[in-house]
């Protein structure tokens, strides 16, 4: 795999999707030039949010987080790019909003660090591991006809 195929998770959390934040975050990380390669909307379990928070599960908000997480509708997305896992990261802004910088996601478009409206993974390694959990077998395969003007060397 190349590097211009490393993906990243990002997931629009319900209060990003209940407050019509969907296609501004999702224009985003189109614009910036990353490529959709799977997305659906769902509604997830707490069953599966507590494995997909499984890191977290002896911190005090871990019952607020997954109730929150569980309230409504989620869109689920896997962005593919060089860089995509750092750098959607850094296009999200800090974990609490009060931290991140305007032009950020989480900078521009909340308050509270309990709804911060959007996920995305912090390592490559967790990328694959929430990929795996979210997506079976439905992430698309397909050539972008961008890539050769986003890419010096495309892949
Ligand atoms: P991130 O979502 O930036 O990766 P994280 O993985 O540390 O942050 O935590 C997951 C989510 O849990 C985070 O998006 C919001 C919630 N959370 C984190 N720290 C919190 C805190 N101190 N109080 C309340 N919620 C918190
Ligand atoms: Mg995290």
């Amino acid at each position: 795999m190349s590097a211009q195929t490393e993906r990243t998770f990002i997931a629009i959390k319900p209060d990003g999707v209940q407050r019509g934040l969907v296609g501004e975050i999702i224009k985003r990380f189109e614009m910036k030039g990353f490529k959709m390669v799977a997305m659906k909307m769902l509604c997830a379990t707490k069953e599966h949010l507590e494995k997909h928070y499984e890191d977290l599960k002896k911190k005090p908000f871990f019952p607020s987080l997954i109730k929150y997480m569980s309230s409504g509708p989620v869109v689920a997305m896997v962005w593919e790019g060089l860089g995509v896992v750092k750098t959607g990261r850094v296009m999200l802004g800090e974990t609490n909003p009060a931290d991140s910088k305007p032009g950020t996601i989480r900078g521009d478009f909340c308050i509270d660090v309990g709804r911060n409206i959007v996920h995305g993974s912090d390592s490559v390694a967790s990328a694959n591991k929430e990929i795996a959990l979210w997506f079976k077998d439905e992430l698309v395969e397909y050539n972008s006809c961008a890539s050769a003007w986003l890419y010096e060397a495309p892949a």
